[in-house]
């Protein structure tokens, strides 16, 4: 198992994110990487290596992201800080946003003012960014790119350790603690690079709405998605069982949605369920956006799994028997968040 790990990833450290009318501390903090490195270094299931500097990202990125939006990120931090130069000690947040619709926004005359732009390229006020996302955010896509490479040269089972997450990041927005599309920037990667048939199946808490967006109108691509019930969770909006996909992709993609409170025997039945497609697909690999808010202790989700559970979750998934890539998405109980995450991949390996 070969498991990249993204160097730089502390660059990214949000202070806060709007909650119900209040700022409050960022769930997605630095510590949960350092926990997953911690456990690895306690239990070795893998080879842990940084990703080659020859990758070619801008490609990569620029296959699932649109341009606009790139460039928006990679100079969104100095515009912000133009805005004010107080801005320097705060983190990014959009306040304002066009509603969608007719008289939402005007194609041909974006907005000039940095506040608006933000507004623009990310769908919730809790995704901050600061002066080190992107280049954190660019390394974590990089790990995705080398754990894909990986994969393509025979490896059975790669890793990319990604922090920030990815999967709530569309082709042009960001949002979910999300920036780039790590899962998508892989399995796009693996499209581009000899692969006719790839399998996204995500098992984060939330609904993978950025990818299922990306993909949304391609057969190449089956996207599943288990998660909270976007009537009470989110991202809310996107991820209900009738969304089958769009024109050619209509029928390959499939939701999953289950309510609050899940247990682990419920979830685990419609993990079969989801794998049954998957098999059904017959992709040639699967990238499993993995997020660990499904567990028990964590804060913000409400889903019921035990740390134990998760060997059992790597486990089956290996059963399939295909060429695996895991992108690190969500997981809030930050002290068994390395626990959790490890208990995937050993399962998997045994
Ligand atoms: C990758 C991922 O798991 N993103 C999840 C983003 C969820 N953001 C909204 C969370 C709102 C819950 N805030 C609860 C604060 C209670 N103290
Ligand atoms: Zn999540």
């Amino acid at each position: 198992m070969k498991i990249f790990s993204n160097q730089h990833h502390h660059l990214h450290h949000g202070q806060h994110e709007m909650f119900r009318g209040r700022l409050v501390d960022c769930h997605e903090v630095p510590q949960r990487l350092d926990h997953v490195l911690s456990e690895l270094a306690k239990r070795p299931v893998g080879q842990l290596l940084t990703p080659p500097t020859n990758l070619n990202l801008d490609a990569a990125l620029s296959s699932v992201h649109t341009i606009d939006y790139l460039t928006f990120l990679a100079t969104a931090w100095d515009e912000w800080v133009k805005l004010s130069p107080d801005n320097a000690s705060r983190d990014a947040l959009p306040s304002v946003w066009p509603l969608p619709g007719q008289h939402a926004f005007r194609m041909d005359k974006p907005p000039l003012n940095f506040a608006a732009k933000l507004g623009q390229y990310a769908f919730d006020s809790g995704t901050p960014l600061m002066s080190g996302t992107w280049t954190a955010a660019r390394e974590g896509a990089a790990c995705a790119v080398a754990a894909a490479q990986a994969m393509l040269a025979g490896e059975m089972a790669t890793v990319a350790l990604t922090r920030p997450p990815g999967h709530h990041a569309g082709s042009a927005y960001m949002g979910g603690y999300c920036f780039l599309n790590n899962a998508a920037i892989a399995a796009q990667y693996l499209r581009d690079h000899g692969l006719q048939r790839v399998a996204v199946l995500d098992i984060d808490y939330h609904h993978g709405n950025g990818t299922q967006a990306i993909f949304d109108e391609r057969a190449d691509v089956y996207t599943v998605s288990i998660h909270g019930d976007p009537q009470t969770e989110y991202p809310f909006y996107l991820g209900h069982a009738d969304e089958r996909g769009t024109d050619k992709g209509e029928g390959f993609n499939l939701n999953l949605p289950l309510p609050k409170g899940s247990s682990f025997e419920t979830w685990y039945a419609t993990l079969h369920e989801a794998l049954q497609v998957v098999t059904d697909f017959a992709p040639q690999a699967l990238v499993v956006p993995l997020g660990l808010d499904t567990y028990e202790g964590d804060p913000i989700s409400g889903f019921k799994l035990k740390s134990a559970d998760y060997l059992k979750v790597g486990r089956v998934i290996a059963e399939l028997q295909l060429p695996s890539l895991f992108t690190l998405e969500g997981g809030y109980a930050v002290a068994d968040f390395g626990i959790n995450t490890v208990n995937v991949l050993e399962g998997f390996q045994t």
